[in-house]
């Protein structure tokens, strides 16, 4: 009877020290893992491993190991993984809204972005429950520019040169510019750079530093032409069926994330620029007269995405406008 009752108490005992339901969520992430963006993830995962008493431990998957870019978003919606994040205006094809952050000059500084994204948040939410996944934090890419081999003076010098894109803006900037577009996730630069495959890009500085694009690439325009985001999404049933408590952690956690994030963005921008311009490259702006070209193609994908995304569009435009 004393051996019973003692058995009853350890498991008691045991009952109160483990955790609930330990749960273990993978995040697919498909940056380098040396990016601030899985920095950030990093950060994130281990905030809600800590806050929720290890009942959910986030596992980060960066690079594009679990699965590339292309393909987390369906995952986390088909509930392969619950969690992870994505480059949203690589979903452009699906939905014209998604790409409101890669219309050319319409927010070009981290704050006009911010305001943009704060415009197009509740409509990005309401498509994205549509879809069985919950929006928890976005984090910005600093201003993109454009990366050739040789110098660039006019539209007319980009002529058939093949351009590697991550979404449909980019693939529509190169045939608007002559160029051949060439979708290479963000992982595979380097070898396209070295193998031919892509000759020139639109992009941060930041992942121009992350991939040693000097390697193979001369020159950087610092065009500063939009500020696509990456966002955190998990998918709705899991989020549904997670405890009050971790939720407000999960949700507190992604808000520090944000923060954070937002910040290293900034940071990173002057930091990553001037690794380019050590590792070889001249970096500096586009001259004037390429700007104003770009500036006219800038006007065209506009008016082109305005009409694909409709009312939607235009109501982020307006609440963004509104905002400034
Ligand atoms: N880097 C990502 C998206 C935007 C950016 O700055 C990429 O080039 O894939």
């Amino acid at each position: 009877m004393k051996t019973f009752t003692n058995l009853l108490a350890a498991t008691a005992l045991t009952a109160v020290a483990a955790p609930a339901m330990a749960e273990t969520w993978d995040m697919p992430m498909a940056y380098s893992a040396s990016n601030y963006h899985s920095a950030v993830g990093a950060e994130f995962a281990k905030c809600v491993t800590t806050g929720t008493g290890g009942e959910i431990e986030i596992v980060t998957h960066p690079s594009g190991s679990l699965f590339p870019g292309a393909q987390i978003k369906r995952a986390i919606q088909t509930g392969q993984v619950p969690i992870g994040e994505r480059l949203l205006s690589g979903h452009q094809n699906e939905n014209a809204v998604f790409g409101f952050d890669s219309v050319p000059f319409l927010a070009t500084s981290f704050e006009d972005s911010a305001k943009l994204y704060e415009a197009a948040k509740p409509k990005i939410e309401e498509i994205l429950a549509d879809q069985n996944l919950t929006l928890l934090y976005a984090v910005p890419w600093p201003p993109q520019g454009l990366y050739f081999k040789d110098e660039v003076t006019s539209v007319a010098d980009m002529e058939g040169i093949k351009f590697r894109s991550y979404n449909n803006a980019t693939a529509r900037l190169a045939e608007l510019t002559g160029m051949l577009p060439v979708t290479v996730e963000a992982a595979e630069i380097s070898q396209a750079f070295a193998t031919g495959v892509a000759e020139a890009m639109v992009s941060s500085g930041a992942t121009g530093y992350d991939r040693k694009v000097w390697e193979s690439l001369s020159y950087f325009y610092e065009v500063n032409a939009w500020l696509p985001r990456n966002y955190v999404m998990v998918n709705s049933d899991t989020w549904e069926g997670t405890s009050d408590a971790n939720k407000a952690v999960i949700t507190g956690c992604a808000e520090l994330a944000e923060y954070a994030g937002n910040w290293r963005a900034r940071e990173y921008t002057g930091f990553t620029v001037e690794g380019l311009a050590a590792g070889g490259m001249t970096v500096g702006p586009a001259s004037d007269g390429l700007t104003a070209e770009l500036q006219a193609i800038g006007e065209t994908m506009t008016a082109e995405w305005l009409e694909a995304a409709g009312e939607d569009g235009a109501a982020i435009i307006d609440a963004f406008k509104a905002a400034q």
